[in-house]
């Protein structure tokens, strides 16, 4: 069994894909490719032109959210989606707010901005919209996923793991590898659940692996 994840692991979509690789105990290397410079004929296995993509020997599969669900079918053991429907579902939403309005604000609005544009496109840091992020939008999810988390469940949805928790504390780490926090005092729950779930072996594992990727981008 060969496993390959091809996208850069500071995309929060192959960080997500890459933790539940780690949480399954699979083994798998990373090909580090940018979306800004994809080989030829990457549009084979990616259509939408977007990393991850994962290579599993002679079967691909592009989108984090397609191959969390194949990995989950092929490699039953260590589950990341709840077996009770209703929770399942939820699961799949957060997953969803994660990807969308979570990365829209972590990495569209302040990564993006504040390290892609410098560093690729030769272009000043956007203060002015990655203001907008902060002080707009980060608010408003957080504020949203504080009240989720005001449940007895240990996570997210459930009292194990699920693809919810790895697709959120993916996503948060580009905030934090863009040098911002969220404020402890408003938001106590969402603070203390994001660092349970960084503390991990398996979040551990992965930040140390892109930690010369966090370095060179950083500088
Ligand atoms: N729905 C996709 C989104 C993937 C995605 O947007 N990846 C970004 C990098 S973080 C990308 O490849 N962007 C290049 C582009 O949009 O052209 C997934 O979950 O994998």
């Amino acid at each position: 069994m060969a496993i390959t994840v091809h996208g850069t692991p500071l995309s929060p979509f192959s960080r997500k894909v890459c933790i539940a690789l780690r949480e399954k105990q699979l083994d798998f290397t990373i090909n580090p490719i940018i979306p800004f410079n994809l080989p030829d004929d990457f549009i084979k296995m990616s259509p939408l032109k977007k990393i991850p993509v994962l290579q599993d020997n002679d079967y691909t599969l592009a989108d984090s959210s397609a191959i969390c669900f194949y990995l989950e079918k092929q490699y039953s053991e260590h589950s990341l989606y709840p077996t009770d429907p209703k929770q399942c579902g939820q699961s799949l939403w957060f997953e969803e707010y994660a990807d969308t309005a979570v990365v829209g604000c972590t990495t569209m609005g302040i990564f993006y901005h504040k390290l892609i544009e410098p560093a690729f496109f030769d272009r000043p840091i956007n203060q002015e919209s990655i203001d907008v992020a902060l002080k707009e939008q980060l608010p408003v999810i957080c504020h949203y996923l504080q009240e989720r988390l005001q449940s007895d469940k240990k996570y997210l949805v459930a009292d194990t793991l699920s693809i919810a928790d790895i697709s959120v504390a993916s996503a948060f780490q580009n905030l934090i590898i863009s040098g911002y926090t969220i404020d402890q005092e408003p938001f106590p729950l969402l603070t203390d659940y994001l660092a349970k779930i960084w503390q991990r072996e398996s979040f551990q594992a992965q930040l140390a692996a892109e930690k010369p990727f966090v370095d060179e981008l950083t500088g």
